[in-house]
């Protein structure tokens, strides 16, 4: 049973579903608003980089929940949500895409879907945004996919969205407890295809080269390199090949 009542507010055009969504949680929208739009004019990623789709052809929502989470456990409130977005599309159509660390849906190594998890003033509240691409791969040469290339059937946004809070409304009550946060790492863990891999991790302040080996209780990932274990808190990363060995 739903945790939630959730309050879906759809747009045919928006500038950006999280910006919306965001000033809507800090004049007291309460946990459950989401905001879904067929296009957003201004949609965007992580690091003011931008989000891009045609119309009506992705999911492009925000979901607003309240949990109250331990500051280093915040990571789990928008992995609740890509693990239930995962889940979904399994459900709707079979495809069971990976995740990759920090905030991406993949398909391979072709990029299906992101997240953008902005905190409301102290952690009062999170607005996660997640785009998925359905009926269209994303632009030209940022090596994108979308659910039609991967196994051609068309998934309708709107039905994405509704199974999709059915997965979340089961997983957000895991995020009040410290046994129910253990048991959303768990299925984060296995659902990681980061783990494993050799990664560079691209940093402001120069890249390393290593093996991805264990995704830590704070969120922090933990790099094998020749010259030692690396805590990577922040960055992103480009999956190299998979280890020999772990
Ligand atoms: C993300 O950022 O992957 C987070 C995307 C979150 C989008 C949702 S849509 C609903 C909500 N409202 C918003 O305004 N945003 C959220 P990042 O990891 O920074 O990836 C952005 C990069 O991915 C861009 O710089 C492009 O290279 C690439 N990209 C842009 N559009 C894409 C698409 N449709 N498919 C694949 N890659 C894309």
């Amino acid at each position: 049973m739903d945790s939630i009542l959730w309050q879906i507010r759809e747009f045919a055009e928006i500038d950006s579903t999280n910006t919306y969504l965001a000033q809507e949680a800090q004049s007291g929208a309460p946990e459950g608003v989401v905001a879904r739009a067929d296009f957003q004019s201004a949609g965007r990623g992580r690091l003011d980089r931008s989000w891009e789709a045609p119309r009506g052809v992705s999911l492009l929502t925000s979901i607003l929940l309240r949990p109250v989470v331990p500051l280093e456990q915040r990571f789990l409130v928008s992995a609740a949500v890509a693990l239930s977005a995962r889940t979904a599309l399994t459900r709707l159509c079979g495809l069971q895409p990976e995740l990759k660390w920090p905030n991406d849906l993949v398909v391979g190594d072709r990029k299906l879907g992101g997240l953008l998890s902005e905190v409301v003033g102290d952690g009062e509240g999170y607005v996660v945004g997640i785009g998925v691409n359905l009926q269209w791969p994303g632009p030209e040469g940022v090596g994108g996919t979308c659910v039609r290339d991967e196994i051609g059937v068309s998934i309708e946004p709107r039905a994405m969205l509704d199974i999709t809070l059915g997965e979340l409304g089961r997983r957000r009550p895991l995020l009040d407890s410290e046994d129910g946060r253990a048991e959303l790492h768990q299925e984060l863990v296995g659902a990681l295809v980061t783990l494993g891999q050799v990664v560079r991790v691209e940093r402001s302040q120069g890249s390393i080269t290593g093996t991805a080996v264990t995704l830590e209780r704070d969120g922090t990932l933990i790099v094998a390199t020749t010259e030692g274990n690396e805590a990577v808190r922040y960055g992103d990363i480009v999956h190299l090949r998979r280890a020999e060995t772990l």
